[in-house]
């Protein structure tokens, strides 16, 4: 029907290979892939109208559901994007963790990507959060790493795990040699700070293997594999 689903990435090892994560995306399937309304549109009317949070338990519920399917000896990772207005709302550490004991996941198999910007509306209140969620075992993950401002000055007090970098530094990277460069600085400053690094985008086989040699660890991407309804992923990688 018409209503919200979860669909999962596949996040591929770029070093040892296969497939070893997820990331969780909301999606309204009925509108199909040229249809229906964007996330980024009912993201920003969800901030907007103050159901951010509602769209986040229902995100965090629906996600770990479908991740309490596989065998916790797969090692499945799930990574959740938290929309920036929801660390000042209470609860939220309470409701991630109640979620985790709910449905048997270890908090090591779950990631909370953050954007940049959820950093400039208040670093200390988000920094506290993100400091609780780190104590209790889950992961971190600065997302779309290169867009924002400032974001060096962030990577000093900000208490994550991974580093994702944003598509638009990965594209047409194996015809941009200044390009290149500058992923070999972000991937060795990462490494510096014990950060993985994740590369968003990865739409060709080219760019694959030039990262995979650079020394990057994961890998996302149309190339490595589409947004798929949480149940196809389930299936398909589920053995
Ligand atoms: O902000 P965040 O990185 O969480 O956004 C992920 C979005 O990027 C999803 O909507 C997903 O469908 C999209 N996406 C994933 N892989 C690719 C890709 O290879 N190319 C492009 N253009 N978009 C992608
Ligand atoms: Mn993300």
């Amino acid at each position: 029907g018409n209503r919200l689903a979860v669909f999962l990435q596949p996040i591929f090892d770029l070093q040892a290979g296969g497939v070893v994560a997820a990331e969780s995306l909301a999606r309204w399937p009925a509108g199909g892939a040229s249809g229906g309304i964007s996330p980024a549109d009912f993201v920003a009317f969800a901030e907007q109208s103050g159901l951010i949070g509602a769209l986040t338990h229902w995100s965090i519920d629906a996600t770990l559901r479908h991740a309490a399917q596989l065998p916790p000896a797969a090692g499945m990772k799930f990574s959740i994007n938290l929309s920036p207005r929801v660390f000042d709302q209470p609860g939220l550490v309470e409701k991630l963790t109640g979620a985790l004991e709910i449905w048997g996941i270890a908090p090591e198999r779950v990631v909370a990507e953050v954007t940049e910007t959820a950093l400039v509306n208040d670093l200390e209140q988000t920094v506290r959060v993100l400091r609780r969620l780190r104590d209790r075992g889950l992961g971190v993950a600065i997302d779309d790493f290169g867009t924002g401002y400032a974001s060096i000055a962030y990577l000093r007090k900000f208490p994550a795990t991974e580093l994702k970098i944003d598509i638009s530094l990965v594209r047409g990277l194996e015809a941009d040699a200044r390009g290149a460069a500058l992923m070999r600085a972000i991937i060795d400053m990462a490494h510096h700070l014990d950060l993985v690094t994740v590369a968003e985008g990865i739409e060709d086989p080219a760019t694959r293997t030039l990262l995979a040699r650079m020394g990057c660890d994961f890998g996302q991407g149309h190339h490595l594999g589409e947004p798929m309804p949480a149940g196809d992923f389930i299936t398909r990688f589920g053995a």
